[in-house]
């Protein structure tokens, strides 16, 4: 399957959902304060947030204002306005060879895919003829290790673990400096899920990232947020909880396939102003996507997407 059918069938909920929310708001007379007040009221509903909402209101406004346009045109216009938000932070996550080896981390809640998206990264990097190690640093739950061993078995490569109840902290340690001895060029961190609220696991992470900046004070050289597509608005809380413990420079959304709320990703975007990297949208190591702007913009909308590759 091409990824933009994979794409158009990962967001089918979403675009359903966003559709649904659209119908009948522009009817092809005038465009007017009412029309603008709907069509704000459906993007909120539709997951985007309140500040993109108003900023793809706005421009639209201006283009529009008193003016009828057919419903075509205006959908058109729509995902314009929603590229412009999203294509800023449209970013490929690459393995840079300055870095011996480049370190990336990932965090996030619990069961928001980290373990899987380890797996999926660690595929797509090692066919790229990168040399990687994964890291097992989620200690706390022995299922969690033996997941990530299947993966690591599964791409064929390299797995760094500990015993259940391991200090992570000091597994990421020996598992940087074996990484270097090896000359790998990739060494990928999972992480144990934290809520925002269990303060020793925030602290845990604090310490791993200290941890790492030891060995290599660049490092992590990527620190991931990975945020469950289907959550909604409740990323944005996560993302700013786990910003207090360490920057995050970069976002990878998981589970679009299973949700109705991609929106979300429109609010983060204008939230955070963070890249973008990676879409997840199925549970298999091909189920990863870079994030396109304006293949997402137009699809969200039910729009046919305009590069068919
Ligand atoms: N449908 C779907 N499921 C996913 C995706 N990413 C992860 N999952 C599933 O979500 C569940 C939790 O994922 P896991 O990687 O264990 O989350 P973690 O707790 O953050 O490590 C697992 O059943 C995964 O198979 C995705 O993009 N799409
Ligand atoms: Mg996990």
């Amino acid at each position: 399957m091409s990824w933009l059918r994979q794409l158009t069938q990962g967001l089918k909920k979403s675009s359903a959902s966003a559709t649904s929310h659209l119908t009948g708001i522009f009817t092809g007379q005038k465009i007017n304060a009412d029309t603008m007040e709907s069509l704000e009221e459906a993007l909120i509903s539709a997951d985007l947030g309140v500040a993109a909402s108003s900023k793809i209101v706005q421009s639209l406004a201006k283009k529009y204002d008193g003016k009828s346009g057919d419903q075509d045109a205006l959908l058109e216009s729509l995902s314009e306005a929603i590229e412009q938000i999203l294509t800023p932070y449209q970013k490929i996550l690459s393995v840079s060879d300055n870095n011996h080896p480049h370190i990336m981390l990932l965090v996030g809640v619990n069961g928001s895919g980290k373990t899987t998206t380890a797996g999926k990264l660690a595929q797509r990097f090692s066919k790229q003829g990168k040399k990687v190690v994964l890291v097992a640093a989620d200690t706390f739950r022995a299922a969690a290790i033996e997941q990530l061993k299947g993966w690591a078995q599964r791409t064929s490569v390299d797995l760094i673990s500990a015993d259940r109840g391991a200090d992570p902290a000091a597994l990421v340690y020996q598992a940087i400096e074996k990484a270097k001895i090896q000359q790998a060029d990739l060494v990928l961190i999972d992480t144990a899920g934290r809520l925002q609220n269990r303060v020793e696991l925030m602290d845990e992470l604090a310490k791993i990232v200290r941890v790492i900046k030891k060995l290599e004070p660049d490092a992590p050289h990527d620190s991931l947020i990975v945020l469950d597509g289907t959550v909604g608005q409740n990323a944005i809380s996560q993302l700013k909880a786990f910003q207090q413990v360490s920057p995050i420079s970069g976002l990878i959304m998981t589970k679009l396939d299973g949700s109705a709320r991609g929106g979300a990703l429109v609010a983060l975007a204008e939230e955070f102003q963070l890249p973008i990297h990676l879409i997840g949208v199925g549970e298999t190591a091909e189920d990863l996507q870079d994030f396109n702007a304006s293949a997402y913009a137009r699809i969200l909308l039910g729009l046919p997407p305009k590069n068919r590759e």
